[in-house]
């Protein structure tokens, strides 16, 4: 397995947590977004939509975290990372999409650039439109985790799933970019207890080549 990563890029912190969980260990190779290599026409034959994570198997090429999720699950069952109830399954893959999908979109750099270069948005504006969506996705998650019996040490129950990995993410990314996670105190409880797994905190931004002792934004 070949990853294409950059130590930044939520989407492919998703990624390296789950490969760790199930015991995968791809060769890795950067992408540097902050120099904009997504768009070097090598990388950008192998993912036309110039993004990462990018997970090339058996000569195969895999794109959108979810998906890759979704089938490093399939190929290694063990540790499940859905549950086994369609209602279960449901609810999980929608707490993960609060995330992956509405979310992160919202903060990524193309979305930042364009922002500044169309909108000529300056650092300060940018940083106000991240935040807000980084928040608006915290205060929904805090909602439904807290207030659904289903939600357990983790997310759904006793068990990591697809929901943990995707709120460790956004989490982490929220830090990143100085949003305190501490009003949502049943998000940052489990964050905390994620983290101190080695398969998240093997995987996270600032520990990765490249990374710098604290983040900049
Ligand atoms: N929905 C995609 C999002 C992928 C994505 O936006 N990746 C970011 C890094 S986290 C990226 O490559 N951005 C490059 C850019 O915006 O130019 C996924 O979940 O894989």
């Amino acid at each position: 397995m070949k990853l294409f990563s950059f130590w930044r890029s939520l989407a492919t912190f998703r990624v390296r947590i789950a490969l760790n969980l199930k015991g995968f260990e791809p060769e890795v190779v950067d992408v540097d977004l902050l120099k904009g290599q997504q768009r070097n026409p090598d990388f950008r034959a192998i993912n036309p939509q110039m993004l990462i994570p990018a997970l090339v198997d058996d000569g195969r090429v895999l794109f959108q975290s979810l998906a890759i999720l979704e089938f490093l699950d399939e190929i290694r069952p063990d540790p499940p990372l859905l549950p086994g109830l369609p209602h279960d399954r449901a609810r999980v893959r929608a707490l993960a999409q609060i995330v992956a999908c509405d979310a992160h979109p919202l903060i990524v750099p193309r979305v930042r650039n364009f922002l500044e270069g169309e909108f000529k948005l300056d650092e300060p504006q940018r940083l106000t439109w991240i935040r807000h969506w980084i928040a608006e996705a915290l205060v929904a998650l805090e909602t439904h985790v807290s207030r659904d019996p289903q939600t357990g040490r983790y997310c759904h129950g006793d068990s990591i799933t697809l929901a943990d990995i995707c709120l460790v993410s956004h989490a982490v990314g929220a830090k990143l970019l100085d949003v305190d996670v501490a009003p949502y105190p049943t998000v940052a409880r489990i964050v905390d207890i994620c983290l101190k797994d080695a398969a998240f905190a093997r995987a996270h931004p600032l520990n990765q080549p490249g990374a710098p002792k604290s983040a900049a934004h």
